[in-house]
This record gives C-alpha cells, structure tokens and sequence, in this order.
C-alpha cells in the first residue's frame, strides 16, 4: 500500500486558504523538541499497547507492527514554538488499522511514550485517517532523537500531541490531562485557531 492521505497531500488547507497557520513561521531545518532525554528503545524489546476503559490490552512486537498495512503520509507540522516545516514525509501504520476490532466507548485517548512523557488527544481525532504509527522519515528509519523507533504522527494538532518513542495508548472515558496538557497548554491544541494555551 502506497496511498497518500487525503487531506495530507502538501496542498493548503482549503483551496483558497492560507498554507501557515496563523502565528507561525516556516523553517526547513527539522528542529528537536524533547523535553528530557532521548529513550534507547530497541527493536527487540519495542512493544506497542492499546488499553481500554475495561483494562483489556492488545500488544503488538516491532516484527508485528510492520506486517501490518503500511502507509506513506505526506504531512505539514505545526510546533506550538511557532515553527512549522511543510511537506513532512513519513511512513507508518494507520491508527485506524492499529484500533480496527478493538471494543471500546471512550472518547478520550492517551499517549504514553517511552521515557514518561503523555499526551492527551479526542479518540475521534486519531481515527478516520489522521493519525499514524509512524516508524519511517523522509524515506529512512527514524531517527532516535525524532522519536524512533516509532512515534505518533498527528499533524492536524500542534506537534506535542505527537509523542515520540510511543509506548501505548490508553482509551479513557473522560479527559486525563497529559505532560503538556498538566502544565497549561491547550487539551485540543488546533493550529488554525492557534489553541496554544488552556483559554485560547
Ligand atoms: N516523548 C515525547 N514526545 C514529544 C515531545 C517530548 O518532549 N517527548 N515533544 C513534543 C513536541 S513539543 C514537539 S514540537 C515534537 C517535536 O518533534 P521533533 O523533535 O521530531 O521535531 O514532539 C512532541 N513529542
Ligand atoms: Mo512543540
């Protein structure tokens, strides 16, 4: 499978629209953004688990995750630091795929990586085509300090919802507030209407 996403293909939001979201600049470096040091996760010990309201897991091993439908994904990212780098290319399993058969009533997730960071998303914005388990950058495994082996890729939302080195997702019934999120950055986190902050 080789399908970009709809809505991800490098042309601006909306026909007319602009491309930056409001507030931010364009870079083509792709600076790093941790806020602790860098997990060393290997392939060999990597897992990746979902969790339900109920407790129930479903884990999946590296060699798992990659016999799995794969996608290319070609996506703009936007960091609440105002950086924003167009045409970001990434491959990686669709959360769709990832949550495919899992019973659940949450509306809430949230993402646990390696090495203790979190981060708190709506169920409905990692389903329908949005969100990726991505393993792959600009056609290379991706790079430690970029999240690898794996990390979340949900580029409608400020990229600190994206968290690298992810360990598993919990599915909640209500909001749990992540790392961020604690600290009183926005719960949504939308760059076209700049939801930086908790009140914007
Ligand atoms: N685990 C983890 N994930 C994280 C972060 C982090 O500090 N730890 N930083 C977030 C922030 S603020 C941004 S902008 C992006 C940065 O990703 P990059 O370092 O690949 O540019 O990762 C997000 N995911
Ligand atoms: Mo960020």
């Amino acid at each position: 499978m080789n399908e970009l996403s709809p809505g991800f293909h490098g042309r601006p939001r909306t026909p007319s629209g602009p491309r930056l979201p409001p507030g931010q600049y364009l870079t083509t470096g792709f600076p790093v953004l941790s806020a602790g040091p860098t997990p060393t996760v290997t392939e060999a010990r990597w897992r990746f688990t979902i969790e339900t309201e109920t407790g129930a897991e479903r884990v999946w091993t590296w060699a798992e995750m990659l016999a799995l439908p794969q996608e290319d994904v070609r996506a703009d990212i936007h960091c609440v630091t105002r950086w924003s780098k167009f045409d970001t290319r990434w491959r990686g399993v669709s959360l769709d795929v990832l949550l495919d058969g899992i019973e659940t009533e949450a509306d809430y997730a949230l993402a646990y990586s390696y090495g203790g960071y979190s981060t708190n998303l709506p169920l409905a914005d990692l389903t329908g085509g949005k969100a990726w388990l991505v393993h792959a950058y600009g056609g290379e495994p991706l790079e430690p300090e970029h999240g690898g082996p794996a990390r979340l890729l949900v580029p409608h939302l400020y990229f600190w919802k994206s968290a690298k080195w992810l360990k598993s997702l919990r599915l909640t019934t209500r909001h749990i507030a992540g790392f961020w999120e604690t600290d009183g950055y926005h719960d949504y986190g939308d760059p076209w209407r700049e939801q930086r902050l908790q009140g914007d």
